[in-house]
């Protein structure tokens, strides 16, 4: 951070005061923006010809799908974001709900202590994350103006170690034709040398998704404080065949064996999601391949596509651009249908650019996702300092509009997680909590062998209980005998509620509950065994009876998870708040939960271990933190 010491600062702007944005129709740039735009979709027909040969191998590219409601149907007037056909509140249905009359202190509560978050307004995806000179750089989707989407920017936020985060300036406005209904996502790329290019969707003045290149004005300053925007932009329209809204979020590029960077952008043909690849040599001109890396037929829109290599037989992560021998690529799409984000592992080729995955049945859209709760856009980047691969995830809210506004703010980003290949199964990653939030763990308390008897809960007496690193073990007494055991539960196939009693469970964890039970999010396993005598595991969330509020989303998260012999049922739970985020069996599965208690809040907020089977009784190991508050405040640069 010596660096520091030689950069002249000067404040930009005021961090979190309306974004310096042309008055509309006012200035002359303004009506030149216009004449540029209209330039540029006439001339739009003309760049996408040829662009994307066929080949007779990939899906067909027809005519451009711009969603259309059609009809004589009641158009109903939609929520910006869906509008723009991007993700906007995730339950706009909700808003008319009746409202929980909540209080000042209520809502105060629900502001989280160490997971990263603006001091107001809206915010979505994490943008462009990168390491430079001594600091962890993370932008995000943020609107300067109001606790909902819209209006979007580049917020931009450094840290030294991902847990404590120091607001800056924002770094990107919409301010040019190419970009003036909003900068949307995008990622950055480390070249040799340490050079940086950003590249991120522009809506443009007429709302078509083009690719825009930025970059550092200084790269000596290791805050990189300020953008500058390319003044050919955009350096990518939708090809032919594509939809002029369905071309967004390009990936971090990784060096071919031809020595050309790749880029990878999602999109949809009919129903089939796909990622589209282009070359290019020096980020402003592009070659479109003639075939996708991969596409997944009724997956829909793929919104911010990552696709990194992962190593097959160690525990460090990757640079973007490594090939070769132990060597796997993760490819994820966050599906824009479903709000979710899948991924699955596979083979590249690098030389044919295109990706299999080791397993169809599992593959983008249909088999795995990084996390089964309330979680979403995701992206990961390289830290070279301890080599490691590092997934942000955005975690939206699921109260409603009217209660954001009362909040002032609405989302925030999950705690990093390093990603890993589990080479134990050889079927999925493993996600799990960057080790610098540890440096947030204060007393601890201890529960050694505790008998959880079938149909207990028994009060974990830990003092505070809303800010929690929980890692808990449960084994079931006489394992070796329930394979013998008659109880079948054949007609269970998914989570259900932790309410309901099976032989084999749940059992698990109730965070952020009352002692009267009023509230309470219980994070659980429940075994279920089949008529063939085999076991599935179920690890899940419950947050049916997580609030009283009757307009928050009430729903009980879920999966099966791997649990291989020899080991024991694992969690680890992060409790924030509105937050939990929780880990089974060392990060094979991840489950994070919004919820807004109304009860279950400050000194009323209480952790029980529960086992809810009938047929079993359970024994519980548990380490517990309290954790501290990061320090998530804005730079002092009229300190410098
Ligand atoms: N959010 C951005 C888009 C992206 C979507 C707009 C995903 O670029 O596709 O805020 O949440």
């Amino acid at each position: 951070m010596d660096d520091l010491q030689n950069v002249p600062y000067s404040i930009l702007r005021d961090a979190y005061g309306p974004p310096e944005r042309p008055a509309r129709g006012r200035s002359l740039k303004v009506f030149t923006s216009v004449v540029a735009s209209v330039v540029f979709l006439v001339s739009l027909v003309g760049l996408i010809v040829n662009q994307f040969p066929e080949t007779g191998e990939v899906p067909r590219l027809s005519t451009p799908t711009t969603s259309s409601l059609g009809g004589d149907e009641e158009r109903l007037p939609l929520p910006r974001g869906v509008a723009e056909g991007v993700s906007a509140k995730s339950y706009p249905s909700l808003s008319d709900s009746a409202s929980y009359n909540w209080t000042e202190s209520m809502l105060a509560w629900e502001r989280t202590a160490y997971h990263f978050q603006p001091p107001k307004n809206w915010m979505n995806d994490p943008d462009g994350p990168l390491f430079h000179k001594g600091w962890y750089h993370l932008f995000y989707q943020y609107n300067p103006d109001s606790a909902t989407w819209g209006n979007i920017t580049w917020g931009h936020t450094v840290s030294t170690d991902l847990i404590h985060w120091l607001y800056l300036p924002l770094a990107l406005i919409p301010s040019e034709w190419f970009d003036w209904n909003g900068c949307w996502t995008g990622s950055a790329t480390i070249l040799p040398g340490r050079d940086i290019k950003m590249l991120y969707t522009g809506d443009t003045v007429d709302a078509v998704q083009v690719q825009n290149l930025a970059y550092p004005s200084n790269l000596s300053d290791p805050l990189l404080l300020n953008w500058t925007k390319y003044e050919n932009n955009p350096v990518l329209v939708p090809p032919e065949g594509i939809g002029l809204t369905d071309f967004r979020d390009p990936s971090t590029a990784f060096l071919g064996p031809d020595s050309e960077w790749r880029v990878v952008i999602g999109s949809v043909i009919n129903t089939t999601g796909i990622a589209l690849v282009f070359h290019t040599t020096n980020f402003t001109s592009y070659d479109l391949v003639d075939h996708v890396l991969h596409s997944v037929e009724g997956t829909g829109m793929w919104e911010c596509i990552d696709f990194y290599p992962i190593s097959t037989n160690s525990s460090v992560g990757l640079d973007t651009s490594v090939v070769g021998p132990n060597v796997k690529h993760v490819l994820k799409a966050s599906i824009d249908d479903l709000k979710l984000d899948y991924y699955a592992i596979g083979t590249y080729d690098p030389d044919n650019d295109t990706w299999t995955p080791d397993n169809a049945a599992l593959d983008v859209g249909i088999g795995l996702r990084y996390d089964y709760g309330w979680w979403y856009a995701s992206k990961t980047f390289y830290d070279p300092v301890k080599e490691r691969r590092i997934l942000f995830g955005w975690i939206n809210e699921t109260d409603t509009e009217k209660d954001d506004f009362a909040k002032g703010w609405a989302s925030v980003q999950a705690i990093p997680r390093v990603v890993l290949y589990d080479n134990k199964t050889g079927a999925n990653v493993l996600e799990q909590p960057v080790e610098e939030i540890e440096s947030l763990r204060l007393n601890s308390t201890t529960f050694e062998d505790i008998l959880v008897e079938a149909g207990s809960a028994i009060q974990l007496d830990i003092g505070n209980a809303t800010q929690l690193d929980i890692i808990a073990e449960f084994e079931i007494q006489g394992t070796d005998s329930l394979k013998a055991m008659a109880f079948t539960e054949s007609n269970i196939s998914e989570c259900i509620d932790a309410e309901t009693k099976t032989s084999y469970g749940p059992f698990g964890v109730a965070v952020l509950a009352d002692e009267s039970f009023s509230e309470l999010t219980p994070i659980y396993f429940r075994v279920v065994k089949d008529d063939d005598g085999n076991l599935t595991t179920y690890f899940c969330a419950d947050e049916s009876r997580s609030s009283l509020a009757p307009e928050v989303l009430h729903t009980v998260y879920g999966t099966d998870v791997p649990v291989l012999d020899g080991e024991k049922f694992a969690l680890r739970i992060l409790v924030d708040h509105s937050i939990v985020e929780s880990f089974a069996q060392g990060g094979r599965r991840v489950i994070t939960s919004r919820v807004y208690p109304t009860q279950a809040i400050y000194g009323a907020a209480k952790l029980f271990v529960f086992n809810n089977a009938t047929g079993i009784n359970v024994t519980a190991t548990l380490k517990i933190w309290e954790l501290e508050s990061a320090f998530i405040r804005p730079y002092p640069l009229n300190h410098i």
